[in-house]
Order: C-alpha cells, then sequence, then structure tokens
C-alpha cells in the first residue's frame, strides 16, 4: 500500500502514472497541453484509460530545457491541479521547487514527484509538514548537463545506497515509510549500458523495502535500441514499461496509458490468473 494523504493505493498490482507535461518545451509532448483546458481533457482521457495517478508538471527536466521562474511554475500547474484534485483525481506534483511542493500540496496534490529526491534546501521539510506521498528519484548531476559524460564505479550500487539513505533521510524527518516511492531515474544522468543495467538489477531495487516507480516512457534510450524517433517510440515504451513490472515495478510512468494499460491486463492475466 502506498499512502497518499488519506488515500490507500493498493499496490498488489501495477500501477500507472499518466505524464502531463504543462510545458511549451518537455521532450515528447512540449506544447501540446499548455492551455489550462487542453491539460485538463488530456488528463481527464488518461484517468478514463486507467492512469492511477497524474503527474503534473509545469517545468522541462530535458537537456537544454529553457529555466522557468517559479511564479511561471506555478501559474502552469496549480490550475490544473486544483481543478484535477476537484475532480477526485489523484495527482502528482513534478517539481524540485519547496514553494511549488507547498501550492501544490495546499491545492490538492496527493504526492509530490521529485527528480531531486528533497535535495533543495526546504524541500523535505515542504513533504514532511503535509501527508503527501513523495517519490524520490536518482539523478546524476543537474537536468541541463547531466548526459555529458554520465559515470559509475557500480550504478546499481551506487543508484541503491543514494536512494535508500534518501528514504531514510526522509522517515528520519517525519514521513512515513508508507509515504515514500523510489526510482531509480532512467535517462538522468545515465548511458544505455547504465539504464539495462537498473532495469535488469530492479528486483534488487526492490528489495530495499520501498515501492519502485520506473519511467521510460519514450526516452532515448529505447530510441537507441529501437532506431525510431520519439513519436514512433509507443510500442519500445510499453515493452519497457512490461519490462520494469515484470522485475518488480509497482508504478510505471508513461505518456501512453490506454497501451500501457491493455499491456499490464494481458500480462497480469497470464502471469496472475
Ligand atoms: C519528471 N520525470 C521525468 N522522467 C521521470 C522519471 O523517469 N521518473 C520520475 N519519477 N519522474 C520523471
Amino acid at each position: 500500500m502506498l499512502a497518499l494523504r488519506n488515500f490507500m493505493l493498493d499496490l498488489s498490482r501495477p500501477r500507472v502514472m499518466g505524464i502531463l507535461n504543462v510545458t511549451p518545451d518537455s521532450f515528447f509532448d512540449g506544447g501540446r497541453h499548455v492551455d489550462t483546458n487542453a491539460a485538463l481533457a488530456h488528463a481527464r482521457q488518461m484517468a478514463a484509460d486507467g492512469a492511477d495517478v497524474i503527474d503534473v508538471g509545469g517545468e522541462s527536466t530535458r537537456p537544454g530545457a529553457a529555466a522557468v521562474s517559479e511564479d511561471e511554475e506555478l501559474k502552469r500547474v496549480l490550475p490544473v491541479i486544483e481543478a484535477l484534485a476537484g475532480e477526485g483525481l489523484l495527482v502528482s506534483a513534478d517539481t524540485r521547487r519547496p514553494a511549488v511542493m507547498r501550492a501544490a500540496i495546499a491545492a490538492g496534490a496527493a504526492m509530490v514527484n521529485d527528480v531531486g529526491a528533497l535535495r533543495v534546501p526546504g524541500a523535505m521539510d515542504a513533504v514532511a509538514r503535509t501527508d503527501a506521498a513523495v517519490c524520490l528519484v536518482h539523478m546524476q548531476g543537474e537536468p541541463g548537463t547531466m548526459q555529458r559524460a554520465p559515470q559509475y564505479a557500480d550504478v546499481v550500487r551506487e543508484v541503491r545506497e543514494f536512494l535508500v539513505a534518501r528514504a531514510r533521510a526522509c522517515e528520519d524527518a517525519g514521513i512515513a515509510h508508507a509515504r515514500i516511492v523510489v526510482d531509480p531515474g532512467f535517462g538522468f544522468g545515465k548511458t544505455l549500458a547504465h539504464n539495462l543495467a537498473l532495469l535488469r538489477a530492479l528486483p534488487d531495487l526492490a528489495s530495499a523495502g520501498y515501492p519502485v516507480l520506473a519511467g521510460l516512457s519514450r526516452k532515448s534510450s529505447l530510441g537507441t535500441i529501437t532506431g525510431r524517433p520519439i513519436e514512433e517510440r509507443m510500442p519500445a515504451s510499453v515493452a519497457a514499461a512490461l519490462a520494469a513490472v515484470t522485475r518488480g515495478a509497482s508504478i510505471v510512468r508513461v505518456h501512453d496509458v490506454r497501451e500501457t494499460v491493455d499491456a499490464l491486463k494481458v500480462w497480469l492475466a497470464v502471469d496472475q490468473g
């Protein structure tokens, strides 16, 4: 079970987080949902298609993306979060900024998805003072430069140790174990070889005792493997989501909700009767 404020999400079957980028420049769907009404329509469609959580982000973390002011980020995400939470949907706020975390939770977000793993001063406190869940993501470097020359002596060990240390720091700060999710951060300062090693080692990460979230949807590693541009990576993304859940991921973060949900239904029917 994952505790998201007063909602308990049963993780005995894999769950789907739908990606909603309210940005002009995200790597796959940048610009499509900047308008609040377009964003809401897309989120409602993802929920109807079976998304369990909608992850709302107002700042792109893709390398080279333009910096966004805090005010602009708030202006983009708050009306969307407020409307979706008001409709009873589980909403996650994809942000690294403590002020955005606080405002998003006040607007109804039940989870914070932080690619910085609450390392910005004030971020851990912003979550700890609430009953929201948190997803702690591993990232080597900073979004602008992280893909230049990622290096690890042992990527699996380093990512696991980092995530367990951050999760324990959260617990020390008062965030209950049941509210914490960890994520190896595919593509966040990682080569294809690093991503594949982490994907193969997901059972090891899951054995740390926190639910694992995996985000591979449309990412460049899938383009490297298949030779396909971003618009043609849906089948590869579905395959990657299945590869992740068969290795113990509890939640997959995806653009293609309907296709992923169908694939998971088939896998579940075969695998778990
Ligand atoms: C915001 N964002 C982009 N990629 C991501 C990933 O792989 N995991 C999580 N949790 N967030 C991500």
